[in-house]
């Protein structure tokens, strides 16, 4: 987001306007080194950087040094208390015309800091004194407080709230920080690198200093300072280097850092064996903190985590957590070469680190679980997460050719659709050279800021392959292609002939498309499950290749099947992100489900038959019509639910169903009052169907998880079993049913059977339902972090009276506004809550759009994440359509006004105001 113009963002203007890719200039200026004092009291910080900057090729011309600066302090202090040029101290002028040697100009609006740099010099170098309040700095970028600890968030543009600077990923320099506070609120005191200096000084306070000899990006830079508890190990990496691991907590929780601590060893491992990337400094450290707008940050050496995605006691998380714990884990200590070592040049490559990262940690995922059962995970995430953004207001491509706020770019696009198109190319290459890619990008870009394209040029220099032409579009195109096959056996001939058909729609920011470059993964599949071998333009016989359907219609001759397939199996493994009609009966896919050998396509052909259960309920109801499953469907997954061979990971998935977001996009202009009737009708007959299925599935999955708990794929997948079947027998709400869930919460061991319960119960308005709500508050109202299961548990009750029993909620002490998880797990629960949120009164709407507001005031990043649902307003039937739009409207009208009197700040509002105006009608 820099060296482009931005001198028309005014007051007069919240909106930010957009910069472009296509705007985009190196540096003028750069610098080696930065040179940073921490002055920390409690209820304020100092900053002293100084830096030497010199003018770069590209700069020759240029006659100011523009530095980033934004204010973090919403009122109080200024933020820039003194600079100092070349040792002199400089005064501050009103505008750049006025700029003389002497002075500084801050443009306040526009967050820049001039200097005047007359040709001919070629170096300044600046100390700026700042004064922060991070007790105040709701915001969280930048320096703040999170309980009793202070620490940074840099990513993408917080560094320039901490010191003026160029906030830019692509100047890169060695930091030497010292730190200094008082010794009760901060004895610990951290920053990246080593530390090469400590010592006590009077007045009870103390000062270290830390190196980090590589050099970086600022988005990287972090410190941590405050009271933490810590546990400690070592790894040693494949070179013998012996490093200092630590996990750093700010409450007494300490011990439930070690589930993270053991996740982060088999990381560190793991990419040594499949990248050889070897950890390079000698510490490790992992901070967690209750205030964090995101998951994690992975600063170097010192990644800084939400507490959720470290801390785990069976008591406290559920399975889901301690495999995210893994997985973030994971993806952080991923970035130290994916992303640190090699960086983005500019926030529009963003997918360059992102991207690439996501599909290490997606490799990591599977190594610890199953291939199967990450394929199907990332899967189900990219179809719930990324696909509604295809096909809504915030349809972008994995690099954006504009950024209009940049907090809006983290999105499921640049990060999952961004791995999916890096696993594309590892599918027509093969595991091997794609690894061997990898290895060569890091090798070769080490210490460089670079583009997507350094990345693909690595992919081909090793493979041979073209990905410069039309494969190059899967970044800059968006949108999602929509595949139709059509499969012929011919017996005299041996051939089987597909047809293809691809056709990519139309999205809100392109409206002309091209085709794309799409790897099929195909097997013909006969009665007995058996892959058909198949031969291709003369190559030799497989059972399964990668055709690459480019065309608009494309016909496949496949040669030498030797007999007739019963189907044929697509886009196996999900081998490109599209949506695929495959052409098959309903027969075909119900013979799928049961005997494809790939594991993602028998899951897929269940999906594309609940879809179509789901689609026909709904333009029968719609039509005023009475619906009903088939009797087949339920059948399929009455076989499934009781067939004994099937690991139960992949039983639970097979009998979870497509996200509700699939049905829309088949049914638009949706009517939400028909979609709930259609939940609730697939949800009953699934109930009533396989009752006695679902009791003894209970039965057997609570045998086999009794004992103590362990964290294993089997115990794992045996209690995702328990979870569905304690929602299908509570489904009618019978008593027995319901006091079998309270015994399941009572005699639970573990907080992912509490949670079942609670999921189950929290529909029925019962006495056990009471019962188990409030011993759940009880136990873990003090506890910032397991509470939040409270708010979500409670957000998607289904009964009556919700919006009284949630604005209850919030006035609790154990809400807090300023903790974006507690925000997030209320108000994420209630949106996918259809019957209240689209409730035919406008309320739900009303309710979102107020705490949109409410947050817009403490933290925008967080309020960014709400607003989306409301942007959807097109995707609804008339009625609904109106009434979401007037609450996007009176959002946006509140926070012009907000900024006008200065109750919003702009960084605040910039990502908020950014998504209504890509909703709003032209
Ligand atoms: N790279 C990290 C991005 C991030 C972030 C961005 C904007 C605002 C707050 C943030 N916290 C972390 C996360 C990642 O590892 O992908
Ligand atoms: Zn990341």
């Amino acid at each position: 987001m820099h060296a482009m113009d931005r001198s028309d963002n005014s007051a007069s203007s919240p909106t930010p306007r957009a910069v472009r890719l296509a705007d985009y200039r190196p540096p003028e200026f750069t610098t080696e080194a930065v040179d940073l004092s921490f002055e920390i009291f409690a209820d304020h910080t100092t900053v002293q950087s100084r830096v030497l900057y010199n003018r770069t090729p590209q700069g020759k011309e240029a006659s100011f040094l523009v530095l980033d600066a934004q204010s973090p302090n919403p009122a109080g202090r200024p933020y820039i208390q003194s600079i100092l040029r070349d040792g002199r101290a400089l005064s501050p002028c009103n505008s750049r015309e006025e700029l003389q040697k002497e002075c500084y100009f801050w443009d306040e609006q526009g967050d820049r800091l001039y200097f005047l740099m007359s040709p001919g010099i070629d170096s300044v170098s600046l100390e700026i004194h700042t004064y922060l309040e991070p007790q105040h700095n709701t915001a969280l970028s930048g320096f703040y407080r999170s309980d009793r600890c202070f620490v940074t968030q840099c990513e993408s543009e917080g560094f320039r709230r901490i010191t003026p600077f160029l906030d830019r990923p692509d100047v890169m320099a060695r930091y030497r920080v010292s730190l200094e506070g008082p010794l009760d609120i901060c004895p610990t005191l951290i920053a990246n690198g080593n530390e090469v200096e400590k010592q006590q000084l009077d007045n009870g306070r103390h000062r270290a200093v830390f190196e980090d000899p590589w050099p970086k990006p600022c988005y990287l830079f972090a410190t941590a300072n405050g009271e933490f508890d810590w546990i400690e190990d070592y790894f040693t990496t494949m070179g013998g280097r012996k490093v200092r691991l630590r996990v750093y907590t700010d409450t007494a929780n300490a011990p439930k850092g070690w589930h993270a601590m053991d996740s982060l060893k088999r990381a560190m491992k793991w990419d040594e064996q499949t990248f050889g990337c070897e950890y390079d400094l000698d510490d490790y450290g992992v901070v967690a903190v209750s205030r964090f707008s995101m998951g994690a940050m992975e600063n170097k050496g010192l990644n800084v985590f939400r507490d959720s995605l470290v801390l785990a006691s069976p008591e406290t998380a559920t399975d889901d957590d301690y495999q995210n714990i893994i997985d973030v884990i994971g993806h952080e200590y991923f970035h130290n070469y994916s992303g640190n070592r090699v960086t983005n040049r500019n926030w529009f490559n963003l997918s360059l680190k992102e991207g690439l990262t996501v599909n290490r940690e997606q490799l990591f995922t599977a190594f610890t679980t199953s291939s199967a059962l990450e394929r199907i995970s990332a899967v189900q995430v990219l179809r719930r997460a990324q696909f509604p953004e295809d096909d809504g207001p915030n349809a972008h491509p994995v690099m954006p050719p504009e950024i209009r706020a940049v907090d809006n770019i983290y999105s499921a696009t640049v990060y999952i659709k961004g791995s999916e198109v890096i696993r594309m190319m590892k599918t027509m290459m093969g595991e091997e050279k794609f690894i061997e890619g990898v290895k060569h990008y890091f090798r070769i870009y080490d210490g460089q800021a670079v583009t997507i394209q350094e990345f693909v040029h690595s992919m081909e220099s090793v493979s041979g392959l073209d990905l410069s032409g039309q494969f190059q579009l899967w970044y800059t195109q968006s949108g999602r292609p929509q595949i139709k096959a059509r499969g012929m056996y011919d017996p005299q001939r041996s051939t089987y002939t597909l047809e293809m058909e691809q056709q990519v729609p139309a999205t809100r920011d392109q409206s002309e498309k091209k085709s794309m470059l799409i790897p099929v993964q195909t097997a013909l599949v006969d009665a007995e499950g058996k892959n058909i071998p198949f031969t291709l333009k003369g190559m030799e016989a497989a059972e399964e290749r990668v055709l690459e359907l480019c065309e608009e219609n494309q016909t496949f001759v496949l040669e030498g099947v030797e007999r007739a397939p019963a189907f044929h199996s697509l886009l196996r493994g999900f081998s490109s992100p599209v949506d695929l009609d495959p052409g098959l009966s309903e027969e075909q896919l119900h013979e799928q489900l049961r005997k494809d050998s790939d594991g993602f396509n028998r899951w897929d052909a269940g999906q594309k038959l609940a879809l179509r259960e789901m689609e026909q309920a709904y333009r029968q109801l719609q039509s005023g019509a009475s619906a009903a499953i088939s009797e087949p469907f339920l059948e399929s997954l009455r076989t499934i639910l009781n067939d004994p061979q099937l690991e139960p990971n992949l039983k639970a998935a097979a009998l979870s169903l497509p996200g509700i977001n699939e049905l829309e996009f088949r049914v638009k202009p949706v009517n939400p009052h028909i979609l709930v009737q259609v939940t609730d009708l697939l949800r009953g007959s699934m109930a009533r169907a396989l009752r006695s299925a679902w009791r003894e599935a209970f039965e057997w999955a609570r045998k086999g998880t009794e004992g103590p708990y362990e964290f294993s794929y089997r115990q794992t997948g045996l209690r995702r079993i328990k979870r569905l079947a304690i929602a299908y027998l509570t489904e009618a709400g019978e008593p027995d049913d319901l006091e079998l869930a309270q015994k399941l919460y009572e005699e639970a061991n573990n907080m992912s059977d509490r949670i079942s319960a609670m999921a189950a119960l929290t529909h029925h308005d019962c006495r056990q339902q009471q019962a188990v709500f409030e011993d759940f508050y009880s136990r873990f109202e003090a506890d910032s972090l397991t509470i939040q299961k409270y708010f979500s548990q409670s957000a998607i009750a289904r009964g009556p009276g919700l919006l009284i029993r949630l604005s209850e909620i919030l006035e609790r002490p154990a809400f807090n506004w300023e903790i974006p998880g507690h925000v997030q797990s209320l108000f994420r629960g209630f949106v996918s809550n259809y019957r209240h949120f689209h409730s035919e009164d406008g309320s739900g709407y009303r309710f979102l759009a107020e705490a949109v507001q409410k947050e817009c005031r403490i933290n925008g990043t967080t309020a960014a994440g709400l607003v989306s649902p409301l942007g959807r307003w097109k995707d609804y039937s008339e009625s609904h359509a109106e009434m979401m739009l007037a609450q996007l409207k009176l959002i946006k009208a509140d926070l012009e006004e907000g900024r006008a009197k200065g109750t919003v700040q702009k960084a605040d509002a910039a990502p908020v105001l950014d998504q209504i105006d890509r909703a709003l009608p032209a």
